[in-house]
């Protein structure tokens, strides 16, 4: 493929130049700003990522700051999420639905300081949509996205590198949960969470200005870890089940049909945005649902949709689809009508090279 050219539309990260250095090969866009793919090959940085550690420019999960005395009160109705659990010391995956029940964000939600919350956005413009909501609804709450730039240390090495960065406190972090720990004087908000299943941390960089200090630190303090430049790995996270907006679920797709109904609290949809559809959903069933599909053969990129059918009919669709070294099989995600779902459902996928025969799975790979 073509490179992307350089533009004022596709923004530059705090980490570009570190990326760069380090020989990124592939990039994608993500809520306007530069997201690496791949460094060496998907397979190569897959087999390290499981292995060593990696450092990864996630700046373009935009941190969207909601700030004011109505904060909470104010996300509260963007989610089915029961937001009562929400304390300074811990991450929520809120699914964010529009009044339809459609999704339009899956981010992960964070109280950045007393009245302070940071939504750390997925790839579609939630900050409209939340300005919008603010500024009619007469909330007091000021609505931004904020220069603070995520950087991911993922990998089975992750503890002893951000040790060395950032002291040993950080091994005490419990998945999504948070906590400040200091950086040359600053303290910075530091998460156990992460776009992989091999364990790991994002730190949430404040300043472009401070971005390449803490990425050349991780790299001098994990030089014997074999640290690396790494990205969210493709073969990792379908194998993981990690979903992916804009690919596995859209705007047409609701939280239970993505698999997020332990996000939905029936406590919360008499007031949130989609409240109404989403009970009529769990009253009647979910017509389809994303599901773990293991296909057959040689496959081809999935870079468009692939129609899924049984009997000749149409029985869902694959957006994300590839080979795994791991498990000896290609493994894929789609989204599947209740009438096929069942473990074991022999499928066929209609790839851009033919049709090729695939199995619903009971459960992602990891
Ligand atoms: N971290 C942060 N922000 C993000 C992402 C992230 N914003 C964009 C994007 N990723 C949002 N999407 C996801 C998808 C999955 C997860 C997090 C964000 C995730 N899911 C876990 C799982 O499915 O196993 C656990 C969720 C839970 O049980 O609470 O981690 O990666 N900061």
């Amino acid at each position: 493929m073509a490179r992307i050219s350089p533009n004022g539309r596709v923004r530059r990260t705090p980490f570009s130049d570190g990326v760069e250095a380090a020989g990124v090969k592939g990039y994608t866009v993500y809520n306007h700003m530069l997201l690496p793919t791949v460094f060496e090959s998907f397979e190569a940085d897959y087999h390290h990522l499981k292995r060593h550690v990696q450092v990864w420019d996630v700046a373009c999960e935009r941190q969207i700051q909601v700030k004011g005395p109505d904060a909470l009160r104010m996300i509260q109705f963007l989610t089915p999420r029961d937001l009562d659990k929400m304390t300074a010391d811990r991450c929520l995956y809120i699914p964010v639905v529009d009044a339809m029940g459609g999704m339009l964000n899956d981010p992960v939600l964070m109280q950045a300081a007393p009245d302070t919350y940071w939504i750390s956005i997925a790839d579609s413009d939630l900050l409209l949509w939340i300005e919008g909501f603010a500024c009619t609804q007469g909330f007091d709450a000021e609505v931004s996205e904020v220069d603070v730039s995520p950087l991911a240390v993922q990998g089975p090495k992750s503890d002893d590198l951000m040790a060395r960065v950032f002291g040993d406190g950080v091994r005490a972090l419990r998945f999504f949960s948070c906590g400040r720990f200091g950086f040359e004087g600053r303290p910075t908000l530091i998460s156990r969470s992460g776009y992989s299943k091999q364990g790991g941390f994002e730190i949430y960089v404040e300043g472009t200005e401070n971005g390449m200090t803490l990425w050349n630190a991780l790299f001098a303090a994990g030089e014997d870890l074999n640290v690396r430049a790494g990205c969210p790995n493709l073969i990792e996270r379908i194998e993981g089940g990690l979903l992916s907006y804009g690919n596995d679920m859209t705007r047409e797709n609701t939280p239970l049909e993505c698999g997020l109904g332990r996000f939905v609290d029936a406590s919360q949809l008499d007031h949130c945005f989609g409240g109404r559809a989403l009970k009529e959903e769990l009253a009647e069933g979910s017509k389809q649902m994303i599901r773990p599909i293991a296909i057959e053969g040689d496959i081809p990129p999935c870079d468009r949709v692939w129609p899924v059918y049984a009997d000749g009919k149409r029985v869902g669709q694959v957006k994300s689809a590839v080979w795994s070294p791991d498990h000896k099989i290609n493994v894929a995600m789609g989204m599947i009508a209740r009438t096929h779902w069942d473990t074991g459902t022999a499928i066929e996928v209609e790839t851009q090279d033919g049709m090729r025969s695939a199995t619903v799975q009971e459960k992602f790979w990891r």
